[in-house]
């Protein structure tokens, strides 16, 4: 019975996408037809988030990559009862609409970051799982755990052949960021034809090269999808990546498999067809059967549940721990305090030349006090002076660091 409604649940999806694309006459509905079984996965099995408060600081995070099958994001939103009617839908690629052509965060609610440049929400989703690891090393105690919430995504070929996609996952195997479960959307075509004309690496091995934790699965099958997410949620010392065996257009008789479904409309035949071989009405627009918003739509209220749990966690250890509250309103207040202009130095045109890399040093460190000060050096700490003294590097547990390693224990994550 569940799989009979699972399967409707995501042949709504794909109906959705297909008519939003197909009502704005641009768009890509190739992604969505592919994918939905995964989208579906994540967001009905797995997420753990409120729609009617998207901004809940401790959501499970969901990254679209691949921005541009954002029509599959925006109907699962629609579906599990964010603040985006139907009509939005059906305004997809409009001016005016809040659903533009790729993903636009602060836009649509729900939405976590703007996507569309390939391979760069890949690395939206290591910074992520870093900014977690950050979060629970201020504000986790031990017997209290604040931050837990995990990082999905869904990416495609085309993220998985950019150089950025690769730094950040190379690095986030190496910080062992256990929060990331990201899903491969492997169809094998991108825009100009089959992947093999330029892309023949094995991703797999490759990102187990990284230390990542890899699994594989068949895509379109939301079984095999939930269980490999499952296994991948329950790694925690590693990041997850789940290669999702799909076909780009699925349902499509005469485009699944080819790259003319990736970014132009089906076309009213095509659609009618597509509709047909998926089991969904054809001449309906925008269907959605009242079992799949019943069953979507409980999210509103099971997300308003967990996070009701949730707030009772927090206020328990806020009672735990002194100080913990007042640190906490502080930084999600996003103030800086009154005077932290006032510790910065204030130098003279008169003074003696100063190099600007030994003023940087010194703003730093005066600013340094503040508890959500976080920097950076591209591996060039010696010659920038970015360090502050007494302060740690964010690094996994194990790892050496081979500038401070003799000043800094190294068994735990750096506390801020
Ligand atoms: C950095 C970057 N280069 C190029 C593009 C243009 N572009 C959009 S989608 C795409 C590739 C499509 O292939 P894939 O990522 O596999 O998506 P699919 O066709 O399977 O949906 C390209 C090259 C882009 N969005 N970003
Ligand atoms: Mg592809």
């Amino acid at each position: 019975m569940s799989d009979v409604l699972d399967r409707l649940c995501i042949n709504t999806i794909r109906g959705l996408a297909i008519d939003a694309v197909q009502a704005a006459n641009s768009g890509h509905p190739g992604l969505p037809l592919g994918a939905a079984a995964m989208g579906y996965s994540i967001y009905q099995k797995h997420l753990r988030h409120n729609p009617l408060d998207p901004a809940w600081v401790n959501r499970d995070r969901f990254v679209l990559s691949a921005g541009h099958g954002c029509a599959l994001l925006y109907s699962l939103l629609h579906l599990t009862g964010y603040e985006l009617p139907i009509e939005q839908l059906k305004s997809f690629r409009q001016w005016g609409s809040i659903t533009p052509g790729h993903p636009e965060l602060g836009m649509t609610p729900g939405v976590e970051a703007t996507t569309g440049p390939l391979g760069q929400g890949v690395g939206n989703i290591v910074g992520m799982a870093i900014a977690r690891e950050m979060l629970a090393a201020m504000f986790n105690r031990d017997d209290h755990e604040v931050i837990d919430f995990r990082v999905f995504g869904i990416c495609s070929d085309g993220d998985l052949m950019e150089g950025v996609a690769a730094e950040a996952a190379s690095l986030a195997g190496h910080l062992g960021l256990g929060s990331i479960v990201l899903l491969y959307d492997d169809n094998g075509i991108t825009i100009d034809g089959k992947t093999d004309i330029a892309f023949t690496e094995d991703v797999g091995a490759r990102f187990a090269s990284y230390g990542w934790h890899v699994l594989a699965c068949d895509g379109l099958d939301a079984e095999e999808v939930n269980q490999a997410i499952v296994e991948g949620i329950a790694e925690t010392e590693r990041p997850t990546l789940i290669k999702c065996k799909t076909q780009i257009g699925f349902g499509s008789p005469n485009r699944a498999g080819t790259s003319k479904v990736h970014g132009s409309p089906l076309g009213d035949e095509e659609l009618a067809l597509t509709k047909r071989a998926l089991g969904m009405p054809e001449v309906e627009k925008f269907h959605v059967p009242t079992e799949v918003f019943k069953h979507m739509g409980s999210a509103r209220q099971s997300g308003a549940e967990r996070q009701a749990v949730w707030t009772s966690r927090l206020e328990k250890a806020f009672q735990a721990t002194p100080g913990l509250q007042v640190q906490w309103q502080q930084f999600w207040s996003r103030r800086l305090p009154q005077d932290w202009f006032d510790k910065l130095p204030v130098w003279k045109t008169s003074d003696q030349p100063l190099a600007t890399r030994k003023a940087s040093e010194l703003c730093l460190t005066a600013i340094s006090e503040l508890p959500w000060v976080v920097g950076g050096s591209a591996d060039l700490v010696e010659s920038n002076l970015t360090y502050v003294e007494g302060k740690e590097t964010f690094r996994k547990p194990t790892a050496p660091d081979a500038i401070f390693d003799s000043a800094f224990g190294n068994t735990e994550w750096a506390r801020f």
